[in-house]
């Protein structure tokens, strides 16, 4: 059975989590609040999260846990056969998470962590987010799917990624940064699939949890 390890607020957790759900892989979710632990690292060495067990080992990093899963148990597959239309997918993917997520990522500190970011990073984050989001809408599809008419690994990403770069953009800038594209819509679209109700519910238990720890 596959263990997925780490903690159901996380966006790249939720991303692996909404695939095996998906895909109807039966697994064991083990929660652990950091990736830091000595045990954790000898299975994720940079200490993040999400990484998965299985009877073979540790895989850690979301994208090659989720294209594993996918060759493993090629039943109910999230990406088609052809291999240009799967490239085309991965560089949606590619985009979503290098390009918008990861500088999205240097305002969560300030935006949901109650920390400082520096005027320097917030302007070096602005201007990538906007010259990147720009062109991220040259490739995206909402047909409905971000890839096109078919649900997709590209939808596992896309649908975990884009409500933390809105809020984050919205908070620090004012202004959500992905409000020229139709990512509400497809966001609660995506959300009325029973397997993205079952992320979601889990996600807001996940944050009581994580709120009730301390007191
Ligand atoms: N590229 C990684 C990103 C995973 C990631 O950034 N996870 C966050 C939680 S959402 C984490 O573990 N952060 C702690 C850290 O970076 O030290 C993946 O796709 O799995």
């Amino acid at each position: 059975m596959i263990k997925l390890y780490g903690f159901a607020i996380s966006n790249y957790y939720n991303k692996v989590k909404l695939a095996l759900l998906e895909k109807a892989i039966p697994f064991e979710e083990q929660l652990i609040w950091t990736g830091k632990s000595a045990e954790s690292l000898v299975h994720s060495p940079l200490g993040k999260i999400p990484y998965i067990e299985t009877e073979h080992g540790s895989l850690c990093e979301s994208q090659v846990i989720v294209e594993y899963l996918e060759q493993r148990f090629p039943d109910k597959p999230l990406m088609p056969s052809d291999p240009f239309a799967a490239a085309k997918l991965r560089e949606l993917i590619t985009f979503i998470e290098l390009h918008m997520e990861l500088p999205a990522r240097e305002l969560y500190a300030e935006a949901f962590f109650g920390g400082k970011v520096t005027d320097e990073v917030k302007a070096k984050a602005e201007k990538l987010l906007s010259r990147n989001i720009a062109a991220f809408a040259t490739l995206a599809k909402f047909e409905p799917f971000v890839g096109g008419t078919q649900f997709t690994l590209a939808d596992c990403a896309a649908v975990v990624h884009f409500p933390l770069v809105s809020m984050a953009t919205k908070i620090i800038y004012g202004r959500d940064f992905l409000a020229d594209l139709p990512t509400r819509e497809y966001v609660k679209h995506i959300g009325d699939r029973p397997t993205m109700q079952k992320v979601n519910a889990d996600r807001k238990a996940n944050q009581e949890l994580m709120a009730n720890r301390g007191k």
